[in-house]
């Protein structure tokens, strides 16, 4: 005897739908993308005890890798990143020098560990704007993926202490500040030509504040300081979200 209603269904997830928004409405990190960089960040700084927010504008968190290369769903990382897969449980092969998982385990096991840890992933949300009060970035403009784009319809803001910017190759919130002026063209220069052992040490060497308020981690490391593209190896992407939460949790330990 199945004894519910079908509005009993529907009030659920209003319910807690509702419960979850208004949670990550104040938050000390929103994080804009959920692929490699934006999860490992989240993951970290929810289990040092932040309140983070995750803002994924596609339906699936996982931004990149679960495409492999090709479609081909393995993922190739190399030995420094692998502490970071054995914390998060994903099993991995040498392959050479290098070493490959299963694109699927670590989409899925990076997801788990953010939610686990306390991270709000809100999908099919877009930012469409970045927050700017006295000369720092305090929050995000959000809309519902798709329809803002297509329909005039308005969105809400999110707050945060911190905002980092990870939507990999579009830098999407350094572009919203060099639009207004806020940044200058040296900071949005896009990727350079592809040298894979140079963009893994300058998507972690490279994380930065590049705006009071705004980080940047994995491609959009590259994209606003022109470093190299490196295609499909993630384990720099994945210490770039590791280093980005290790600087905000320094500078919002400081406050
Ligand atoms: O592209 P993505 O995986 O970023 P990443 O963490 O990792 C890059 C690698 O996947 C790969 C690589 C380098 O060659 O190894 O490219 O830097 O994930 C970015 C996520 O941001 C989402 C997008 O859907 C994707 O899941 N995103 C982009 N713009 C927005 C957004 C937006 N305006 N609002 C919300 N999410």
């Amino acid at each position: 005897m199945q004894n519910f209603e079908e509005t009993d269904v529907s009030q659920a997830i209003l319910d807690g739908y509702y419960k979850k928004f208004s949670q990550a409405l104040r938050s000390d990190v929103v994080i804009v993308g959920a692929g490699p960089s934006g999860m490992v960040a989240g993951w970290q700084l929810a289990k040092a005890g932040r309140k983070v927010v995750i803002l994924e504008k596609r339906l699936s968190p996982g931004g990149g890798i679960w495409g492999g290369a090709l479609g081909m769903n393995e993922v190739v990382v190399q030995e420094s990143a692998l502490a970071i897969l054995t914390e998060a449980q994903v099993r991995y092969q040498p392959a050479g020098d290098l070493f490959t998982a299963d694109a699927m385990e670590l989409a899925s096991a990076l997801c788990l560990k953010a939610v686990q840890a306390g991270v709000i992933i809100l999908n099919l949300v877009g930012a469409e704007d970045i927050c700017v009060r006295a000369g720092k970035v305090n929050g995000v403009v959000a809309n519902r993926a798709m329809l803002g784009d297509s329909l005039p319809i308005d969105p809400l803001v999110l707050s945060a202490r911190a905002v980092i910017d990870a939507t990999g190759h579009e830098a999407v919130l350094a572009q919203c500040l060099y639009r207004r002026g806020l940044i200058d063209d040296r900071s949005v220069v896009g990727e350079g030509p592809m040298d894979a052992p140079a963009g893994e040490q300058f998507v972690v060497e490279n994380v930065q504040e590049l705006f009071p308020g705004l980080w940047t981690t994995g491609m959009s490391v590259c994209a606003t300081n022109g470093g190299p593209r490196m295609g499909p190896i993630f384990g720099g992407m994945l210490q770039s979200g590791m280093k980005v939460a290790q600087m905000i949790e320094a500078e919002l330990g400081k406050a």
